[in-house]
């Protein structure tokens, strides 16, 4: 069996090829670099889920093989609950080596004034499963903390340098991505999602 990521975040791949493979699900994983004409999709719907579902259905329709997909973002109280699925473009649209800076740093002079107590917010993940046959499946996961005032750490994406997950000292940028996927928004939606594949072939 082929399974297709149906990412362009280079980040995401292998955290997603290693979740698969610890639940023992034995696929070939491909990720989007093997199919180069494979469509754009736009992430339109107000919700993880319902964008999670759009990737996963276009990039099943272009391959004719079963896809996975996942939509996430950081969700903070103060901010009710912001930037939310707007995540990947807070800052507008910048280029690529600079959008997840950008996006950071937004978000801090946002919460410039907001007192630790008020800081609280979380990683939100929906993961989609859609098979060829239009068998869908989606599973969701969230990493509690709060949002820290300096960038720290090197590890990870997107906001992770200023995360402080729950029960932790460090950002999600200062843990190894084994630790990060042990107790992630994602590593949890997709353990849950590798268990319905597991169940499935
Ligand atoms: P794909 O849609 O191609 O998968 P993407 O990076 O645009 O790639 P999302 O649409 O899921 O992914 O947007 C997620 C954004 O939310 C991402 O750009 C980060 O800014 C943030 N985000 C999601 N998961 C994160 C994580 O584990 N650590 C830090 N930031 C994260």
């Amino acid at each position: 069996m082929k399974i297709v990521l149906a990412t362009r975040n280079a980040k995401k791949v292998p955290e997603l090829r290693a979740i698969l493979a610890d639940a023992g699900v034995s696929a070939e994983v491909l990720s989007l670099d093997a199919f180069p004409d494979a469509p754009e999709v736009p992430e339109t719907e107000p919700s993880f889920v319902g964008n999670a579902l759009l990737k996963a259905r276009a990039i099943a329709a272009h391959t004719g093989l079963p896809a996975v997909a996942d939509d996430s973002g950081l969700s903070v109280e103060e901010l009710r609950g912001m930037p939310g699925v707007l995540s990947a473009r807070w800052a507008g649209r910048f280029g690529a080596d600079d959008q997840d800076r950008a996006n950071l740093e937004l978000v801090l002079d946002q919460l410039a004034d907001t007192p630790p107590e008020r800081r609280a917010g979380a990683f939100v993940c929906a993961a989609a499963l859609v098979l060829p046959d239009g068998t869908e499946v989606v599973t969701e996961g969230e990493m509690r903390g709060r949002v820290i005032r300096e960038p720290r750490g090197e590890n990870g994406f997107g906001y992770d340098p200023v995360f402080v997950p729950e029960g932790e000292s460090r950002t999600t940028a200062e843990l190894s991505p084994q630790e990060k996927n042990a107790i992630s928004h994602r590593g949890i939606a997709f353990r849950k999602l590798a268990a319905e594949i597991a169940a499935m072939v």
